[in-house]
């Protein structure tokens, strides 16, 4: 009731208003507003990373006029502690969400979130899509959510299972190759009939209307791809053909050089052959490149509505993804770099374009956005703002960030820390591991039992026993 309320009152103010609204496109300057885009489970596959396929051209545009974070880390790999994490600003054992059961107020049931932190602050708050798990929407963190916007397209998961019925019309699987537990589809649907494309027509009418009002507003976008299933327009499956899609062969002894933990619990352990791989492969970037024309949608309405003189963009995914690596681990819940590591992007008025190399976390987000917007910071907030670095990239930041993984109960945490350089992972069977990523980017050497890096080792030790207090920026 209350959407259809500010529906019609805004719609109505701005049909009245216009001229004035034309003049004036932009909200007060000391409160900015905040486009917070948010996907689902995107690794670094994406073109302004490098990724040597993957087309993203939006994404890409965004990073050219904002700062790209090259070592952003998730806090959690898997989609709710991860949320519940960057959303209250804490550390996922501090906020208490450690799976994908459990609601962000379980345990601090008064914890202002980061929405809901601009809403106190006289922002208009809005999200369409899944920034909460999709389950666990915050009623007091928006004026208005949206959070279904998506689920009809997302439902052909269950379509695509052997065991379920016939798929709705104007939908059809050109691939439906399952390996257990991997779901793809080419849809015959355009993009605006597709969650996604619902979800980001609808924040772009919430920003024109929004601008046209001259109020400020918190916007959030969360995108539920390339989350599986891996279903999007048949079109963009043929910006990858087969042929070209590759992946490294790993060494042979790599799997049994890891520790069990971890691989255990991943998501899916999925032996696909060779060219159910690179289908699977295909169907994740043609997902990526879907999405990323979203992100289009809602750039495009930025530049429509002239808001980057005072709206701040940002970027990012909840965690990342695994695509076969490590002996055919698909998804997440484990601590590779494919899966901890995610795509940040923060575009800002004020703030010149450029690569920031330093160490962000996501629970710097809450913060960062904060001190862009000038306002006050909580004592609760356990991220660092990232202004420093926005508008000084090259300089020194966090020592590491930390992130960790439960496997079978509450004494059963793995913990990582993620330096420039290095991942230490302690599991809590005794068996770690460490990398050096500048010798070896796709983790296939375990360090942790080689006399030779002993000190190494005894330095990552130390910094994950001292906590993240200790590997905080010099101011
Ligand atoms: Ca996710």
């Amino acid at each position: 009731m209350k959407h259809l309320t500010f529906a019609s009152a805004s719609i109505a103010a701005c049909a009245l208003t216009l001229p004035v609204a034309a003049q004036q496109t932009t909200a007060p300057q000391n409160k900015p507003n905040v486009l917070f885009i948010v996907s689902d489970d995107l690794n670094t596959d994406v073109g302004c990373y490098g990724h040597p396929l993957v087309k993203t051209p939006n994404i890409d545009r965004l990073a050219a006029r904002g700062v790209r974070f090259d070592n952003a880390f998730c806090q959690y790999p898997v989609c709710n502690p991860s949320r519940a994490s960057f959303l209250s600003g804490m550390r996922p054992e501090s906020i208490g969400v450690m799976d994908n059961q459990t609601p962000i107020r379980a345990k601090h049931p008064n914890v202002v979130t980061l929405p809901q932190f601009f809403r106190n602050n006289g922002y208009f708050v809005a999200n369409s899509g899944k920034t909460f798990h999709y389950v666990y929407d915050d009623k007091p963190s928006w004026e208005i959510s949206e959070a279904g916007n998506g689920p009809k397209i997302e439902s052909l998961s269950g379509l695509l299972r052997p065991t379920n019925g016939t798929l709705p019309a104007g939908v059809s699987v050109g691939k439906a190759k399952a390996g257990q537990d991997i779901f793809w589809a080419k849809v015959n649907l355009p993009d605006e009939k597709m969650g996604d494309g619902i979800i980001a027509r609808r924040v772009a009418d919430w920003m024109d209307i929004s601008a046209k009002n001259n109020k400020p507003f918190f916007l959030a976008a969360g995108f539920r791809k390339p989350h599986m299933p891996l279903n999007a327009p048949a079109k963009y499956f043929d910006s990858y053909p087969l042929d070209k899609i590759t992946y490294p062969q790993e060494p042979p002894e790599h799997v049994a050089t890891l520790p069990p933990l971890a691989r255990k619990n991943a998501t899916s352990i999925v032996p696909l052959d060779d060219l159910q791989r690179r289908e699977a492969m295909q169907a994740f970037y043609a997902s990526i490149s879907f999405m990323d024309a979203q992100v289009g949608v809602l750039l495009d309405q930025m530049d429509k509505s002239k808001l980057w003189d005072n709206t701040l963009v940002v970027f990012f995914s909840d965690h990342g993804f695994q695509t076969g690596e490590h002996g055919g681990l698909w998804q997440k819940m484990v601590m590779f770099q494919e899966s901890a590591r995610v795509p940040l992007i923060i575009a800002a008025p004020g703030i010149k374009a450029g690569v920031a190399p330093g160490v962000v976390e996501l629970i710097d987000l809450y913060p960062t956005l904060a001190q862009l917007s000038n306002l006050p910071l909580s004592p609760t907030l356990e991220g660092t703002g990232l202004l420093p670095l926005l508008q000084n990239p090259n300089r020194a930041w966090k020592k590491a960030a930390f992130s960790v993984v439960e496997r079978t109960g509450p004494k059963s945490v793995g913990r990582s820390i993620h330096t420039a350089r290095h991942r230490y992972t302690a599991w809590p069977d005794g068996t770690a591991e460490l990398y050096d990523h500048q010798n070896d980017p796709r983790e296939y050497r375990n360090l942790f039992n080689e006399p030779a890096h002993a000190a190494l080792l005894n330095e990552m030790k130390t910094l994950l026993q001292n906590g993240p207090q200790s590997a905080l920026p010099t101011p």
